[in-house]
């Protein structure tokens, strides 16, 4: 506080001191200066300094320039060439005086210009911080100074990646932003920049959860469940004391010893309740942003809860009538569902290959509009059913580090893969995080809880896919799985064995055997209705060197082409990026230490454009060496594209902007 007082004394001296004479006054702000040499908080008045700037905006106080008051004087005239004229003579004459400021002021500056009725002195070099902040200081001192502001960029509105404050949300790191912590992240926050779920109208996009039934009771999914249906036939396996009606609630499907005695349990082992369903509803649309339990991949989502799994799995029969019933298909002896879901997930192992029953539930319920999504299953080696099925979203999953689960069954019809946890000695960060039930049996209390399997890995994309029908309803699920596919970013490389009949552990994935690639529900959302652009890391960002721009895999909806690209900078001393309307471009960095931000603008066939942007240090510090997504070309070159993988909004998708409680920059 002492400070501050003292401070505010030393302004009024020196205001009082500029106001004698310009003559005296010029001594009195070169004192001043000395004065307020540790007078921070008055040095940063207005302006960012912590921006770069190439020039400073100065308004000149009235009477310095004649030129500029006469022009000021609004006298009626009709002749505007006159006027113009007019003004040119000021705006000379402001500049003759902005130079004389400058050198007065102890500013080096490179030339001098108009901007309307103010002066914009250029830097010889681009300044910003406290250097920045002392070349304004001694302008704003001098007498014939009314204002001084950095020329700084202006950044257009832009989405900001969204983050919900849900308290387990920070352990969900396979929901975040990737970075070389974790590479197969799903990029949910630029993601729900752009769409949190909520279609712009019409109904709620319906994600049917064909598995154990759920906790209806679950706070985390108060609002979001849609009436389903209980589709198990027998008693024994349904646990609930009768057969298929209305209530798709889970009891719990533990198998106790005494199970093991009947007949219909031969096989199975004793086992604690999954509350499975529970698990993957709350993966899909668990209530986010109330401050509670965990984020859902869709906000807006609805969830029909169709059961079909109790003690020991569920009946093919059942399974398949559920299915059927998911997509609003008739099923005997049952109410045909007035929500039929556009996704149905399906996370039920293989125990044979795609049956012609299988087949044609599946064909059935993509005719009628739903993407079939499921799980690659868990036997570690080749897919079986559904997973080799046709038409089905298959999912492999992925560790954090992007290599295949060892758990995960992989194989020429994985369409992609999304994380699906996996063990070690910190399992929060390693395993898959949703809601659940504390009962071994029956329910006891809602919770959170950690799972990992292939079962988890395919609600990552049947949450990306409704994410996706909100923002465009008409896709159907042949163009889901395409664009999903297209906008899956690559298996990095492990430096593991690749996966194949001699590895069947935890290996490398890559096109043959995990699918195209990590799901990424940025790009996704971007192709669901455009263009993705895609920026890839190459060279080096040492300061002085040649910085590479690798737009190349930008992607086009399958119906479309990208016609053209456009690199802009953002922010950072200014730099000349040659070819700025190819998809390659270069940029030659200066020799100092800065940091740059970049966007790239590519616009398709249909004429939607669809941008990205990222930041790139260019610094001495060997940083984040080692640390790669999707490989990089030395160890300084790895910092774009991974901690600042920072997707912003397309054009195309602006529109779609849906509610964003909670904002934090990127
Ligand atoms: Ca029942
Ligand atoms: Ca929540």
């Amino acid at each position: 506080m002492v400070h501050v007082l003292h401070n505010v004394l030393q302004n009024v001296m020196c205001v009082a001191a500029q106001g004698i004479s310009r003559v005296i006054a010029r001594f009195a702000a070169v004192a001043c200066l000395g004065v307020l040499g540790s007078a921070a908080a008055w040095a940063q008045t207005s302006g960012d300094v912590e921006k770069a700037a190439s020039g400073l905006l100065i308004g000149l106080k009235p009477g310095v320039n004649k030129e500029l008051a006469d022009n000021a004087d609004r006298s009626p005239t009709r002749d505007r060439v006159r006027a113009q004229a007019r003004w040119s003579r000021a705006a000379h004459a402001g500049q003759t005086e902005a130079i004389r400021v400058a050198r007065e002021a102890g500013v080096s500056i490179r030339r001098s210009t108009a901007s309307g009725d103010a002066q914009v002195l250029g830097l010889e070099r681009p300044l910003k911080g406290q250097a920045l902040s002392d070349a304004m200081r001694r302008l704003r001192l001098h007498p014939d100074v009314a204002w001084v502001e950095p020329d700084v960029l202006v950044p257009r509105l832009q989405a900001l990646p969204v983050v919900p404050n849900d308290t387990k949300f920070v352990q969900q790191w396979h929901l975040q932003t990737p970075d070389p912590t974790r590479p197969a992240a799903l990029n949910l926050p630029a993601a729900w920049a752009r769409t949190t779920g909520t279609p712009i109208a019409g109904a709620p996009v319906v994600v049917a959860v064909v598995d154990s039934g759920v906790r209806l009771d679950h706070p985390d999914l108060a609002g979001k469940l849609l009436p389903g249906r209980d589709l198990i036939s027998e008693l024994d396996i349904a646990n609930d004391g009768n057969g298929r009606d209305d209530d798709p609630s889970d009891p719990g499907d533990w198998v106790s010893a005494s199970d093991l005695h009947k007949p219909v349990f031969a096989g199975c082992s004793t086992s604690d309740s999954s509350w499975h369903g529970t698990f993957i509803s709350g993966q899909i649309a668990a209530a986010t942003d109330n401050a509670s339990a965990v984020a859902g991949l869709s906000w807006g989502a609805q969830v029909l809860p169709v059961r079909v799994s109790g003690k020991c799995g569920a009946r093919l029969s059942d399974l398949l009538d559920g299915v059927r019933w998911a997509a609003g298909l008739p099923v005997e002896g049952q109410p045909l569902n007035p929500h039929p879901a556009r996704v149905i997930n399906l996370s039920f192992g293989g125990d044979a290959l795609c049956s012609p029953a299988y087949q044609e539930t599946i064909d059935a319920a993509t005719a009628a509009g739903a993407l079939v999504v499921v799980a690659a299953g868990n036997g570690g080696g080749a897919l079986k059913r559904p997973a080799d099925c046709q038409r089905v979203l298959a999912v492999a999953s992925v560790q954090r580090d992007g290599s295949k689960a060892s758990y995960s069954s992989f194989g020429a019809n994985v369409a992609l893969s999304a994380p699906g946890g996996s063990w070690s000695s910190t399992p929060q960060d390693t395993l898959i995080t949703s809601i659940t039930n504390s009962g071994l049996n029956g329910p006891v209390d809602n919770t959170v809880g950690l799972k990992q399997g292939t079962s988890f890995a395919a609600p990552q994309a049947a949450g990306v896919a409704s994410l996706m029908l909100s923002v465009n309803p008409a896709l159907t699920p042949e163009q889901l799985i395409e664009r999903m596919k297209v906008a899956a970013r690559p298996h990095g490389n492990l430096g593991l064995p690749a996966c194949g009949p001699t590895s069947s552990q935890v290996c490398q994935c890559t096109t043959d055997t995990c699918g195209a690639g990590l799901l990424d529900a940025d790009r996704a959302v971007q192709l669901a209705s455009g263009p993705a652009a895609i920026i890839d890391a190459l060279g080096s960002v040492l300061p002085g060197s040649l910085l590479t721009l690798d737009g190349r895999r930008s992607a086009a909806a399958p119906s479309a082409v990208v016609v053209s690209y456009r690199w802009t900078q953002l922010a950072g001393p200014p730099v000349v990026i040659t070819a700025d309307d190819q998809a390659l471009a270069t940029v030659q960095l200066p020799t100092e230490e800065a940091e740059y931000r970049f966007r790239l603008s590519v616009t398709d066939s249909d004429g939607q454009v669809g941008e990205s942007e990222f930041r790139v240090l260019a610094s001495r510090q060997n940083v984040l060496a080692g640390a790669a997504i999707g490989g990089g070309g030395g160890a300084n070159s790895l910092l774009w594209g991974a901690a600042f993988w920072a997707w912003v909004l397309g054009l195309g998708l602006a529109q779609y902007r849906q509610r964003r409680p909670t904002v934090g920059a990127a």
